[in-house]
């Protein structure tokens, strides 16, 4: 029986468990990725676990999240991961030079390695062949000190894509139809593997916009083969030598297989407040719209910038919209700065802005009040861009730029003839902002620079025998890390202040949770359907530990949360029974019993009991022998330390 590419790859790179689906396996990672929003975090796991230089392959710390620096605590942070950076022979992209996905892509990204990042769209690896997940960044800094990353052997799922997109049509809506299939559910435990002729008419950076938004159907990666497209991209970047061919066997078996034929898709858009709240622009209608931004790292290549400056050129922005646009590297925009293209941008009256993430993580260019603003992000979940009532629709580039036109929701084939422009053979290679690590002999002499933002990872305790306590905070379904733990340009800067970043946790649903946790002093979170879905932000979980939650009792969780919180050491537990979510209540009081004892027996069911109203309430507690290790010791930083002993 011959292997998927998903398989081929993981089979190469497994040190741990065996190829059993739906089991766990540890394996090797080859390459790391952090940014500065959860890298502050990552580095301080990893200064913690004692090992002086990474053991990777290749380790990048990236700055891009926070670049607004109102105030000394991102420059802070900015300073503390170089210095880290240098001692310890990992890569530093300095501000400026881009979105971490779209350097790593052009830059450091080798078909056929692994890939862990601290960002859950690290999959856009994926679009050059690479097995790229996003992660904790507790698990980053694991793998830096060459420990394995788990993941449970995914399920893989062919899309099967045929014939060729039609002008006006791009790769973003090839993943907004997956997403329109498949879900934000949909992809759980999977990895989506794209195969069939269709794959020969996409472009790399059209592969990574797809592998990119995978994230947002909470599959494990998605993965593109590595062909002779791949290989013209690397030559491109003057990085031919790293590329090798790679695709899945003829008889390759899938789990499930997705047919696509590209030439029937049209322009679609993911309208308020989910990515998988999928239409076209004829069942949205022709909406007035009052912003547009283009960029993030979905779409921010040099290819998607160059469709939009083909399409401002001659125009003016509409005078009712504002439009920004957000070249995704340094190389992309200085590239549009020598071909004349930022000039065509800029003399359309698009406002430009620095090779950062920026609005996409709410900093800055928030909508005004109940403003329909459309994106070529890849999250619109509500409030994100920093205005609550903002109607955020995740387009495509030449939709945003029809539409920044017009002032209205556009089918971009309505603008007739679409224009035509080459690529060029060779990318503008300049990697003067990334800075090198010191030599192994001279790490000593780097003096790690702390600011005082930076505060300690909260302290940990070993799992109790018992927990008694109330519910602190009850929700529905599809929670977002958003929701537990919002970023933003004011929350964003305290990413190294676990204390203080504590005190916005969940004030998106409850204003007074992160002072009503604290004075409880412990209790217990119950939840929905795909609980922490989106943001690999393990602040989600540390902000809780913090505020005193010990476990939480949900229906489902999303797969990079579920593990947060394990390192973490919370305890995750789910419903046998999901109509059992009905029978517990904000402020109730619960009990669980004899923990330690049955989860080091092996017990996966164990019982809640509601004090306040006399039910039992069984919930499982899944943990395999080593989640079980890391849950006992009250989290992967203690449980990391004792195995390192
Ligand atoms: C995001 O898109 O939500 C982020 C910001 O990139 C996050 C990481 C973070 O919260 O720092 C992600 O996707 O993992
Ligand atoms: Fe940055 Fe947005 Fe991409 Fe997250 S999704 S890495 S915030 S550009």
């Amino acid at each position: 029986m011959g292997l998927t590419l998903t398989e081929k790859i993981l089979k190469n790179h497994i040190v741990d468990g065996e190829m059993v689906k739906g089991t766990e396996i540890g394996i090797r990672i080859d390459q790391t990725l952090t940014q500065d929003a959860t890298g502050t975090m990552a580095y301080l796991e990893f200064e913690a676990m004692g090992v002086p230089r990474v053991k990777t392959e290749r380790s990048v710390a990236y700055i891009d999240h926070n670049t607004l620096q109102n105030g000394f605590e991102n420059a802070d942070d900015h300073r503390f991961i170089g210095s880290v950076a240098k001692k310890h022979g990992i890569y530093f992209s300095r501000p400026g030079n881009g979105i971490c996905h779209q350097v790593h892509l052009e830059r450091f990204g080798v078909p056929g390695k692994t890939l862990i990042g601290s960002d859950s769209h690290t999959p856009t690896g994926g679009g050059i062949g690479m097995i790229a997940i996003g992660a904790g960044g507790l698990d980053v800094a694991v793998a830096m000190g060459g420990g394995a990353y788990y993941i449970t052997c995914p399920k893989v799922v062919k899309v099967e894509l045929t014939g060729k997109l039609q002008p006006w049509v791009a790769a973003k809506d090839v993943i907004l139809e997956v997403l329109r299939i498949m879900s934000v559910k949909g992809g759980v435990g999977k990895v989506i593997e794209y195969c069939g002729e269709g794959v020969k008419t996409l472009s790399v950076p059209e592969r990574a916009t797809i592998t990119n938004m995978g994230a947002e159907l909470g599959a494990t990666t998605s993965i593109f083969p590595s062909d002779e497209i791949t290989k013209q991209f690397l030559k491109a970047q003057g990085r031919e030598e790293v590329w090798v061919p790679l695709a899945a066997d003829e008889d390759a078996v899938y789990d499930e297989v997705i047919n696509i034929d590209l030439s029937k898709l049209v322009p679609l858009a993911a309208c308020p407040h989910m990515p998988d709240n999928v239409k076209s622009v004829k069942e949205i209608g022709n909406i007035k719209i009052d912003q547009v931004c283009i960029g993030s790292c979905t779409n921010s290549s040099l290819l998607d910038m160059m469709k939009v400056a083909h399409i401002l050129k001659g125009k003016t922005v509409n005078p009712d919209v504002s439009l920004s646009i957000a070249p995704g590297s340094k190389q992309v925009l200085n590239m549009l700065a020598k071909n004349g293209l930022l000039s065509v941008m800029i003399d359309a009256g698009a406002r430009i802005l620095e090779s950062a993430c920026g609005p996409c993580i709410g900093m800055g260019q928030s909508p005004n009040s109940n403003g329909v603003s459309l994106r070529t992000f890849n999250r619109n979940f509500e409030g994100r861009s920093g205005t609550k009532d903002g109607q955020i629709y995740l387009v495509s580039p030449e939709m945003a730029a029809a539409s920044a036109i017009t002032g209205i929701l556009t089918d971009p084939r309505d603008l007739g003839e679409m224009p035509e422009f080459t690529l060029p053979e060779k990318f503008d290679i300049n990697d003067n902002m990334i800075v090198l690590p010191a030599d192994e002999k001279d790490m000593d002499s780097v003096e790690i620079l702390r600011g005082p933002n930076i505060k300690p990872y909260p302290e940990t305790a070993p799992l109790v025998e018992e927990i008694s306590c109330n519910v602190s905070l009850k929700v529905g379904d599809n929670i977002t890390t958003d929701h537990i733990m919002p970023a933003g340009a004011k929350i964003l800067p305290l990413r190294s202040n676990i204390p203080a970043i504590s005190q916005h946790c969940f004030t998106v649903c409850d204003e007074d949770f992160p002072r009503r946790a604290k004075n409880l002093g412990a209790s217990i979170i119950v939840g929905g359907a795909n609980y922490g879905q989106g943001s690999s932000r393990e602040h989600a979980a540390l902000a809780p530990l913090y505020l005193g939650i010990k476990a939480v009792l949900v229906k489902s969780f999303a797969r990079i949360h579920r593990a947060n919180l394990i390192n973490a050491g919370i305890l995750p537990l789910t419903f046998v029974n999901e109509a059992d979510y009905d029978k517990i209540s904000q402020g109730d009081q619960i009990e669980i019993k004899n923990i330690r004892n049955d989860i080091s027996a092996d017990k996966t069911e164990l019982t809640v009991i509601n004090k306040t109203t006399g039910d039992s309430i069984p919930v499982l507690c899944e943990l395999t022998g080593r989640t079980k290790d890391i849950i006992l010791a009250g989290g992967l930083l203690d449980y990391t330390r004792e195995n390192l002993k």
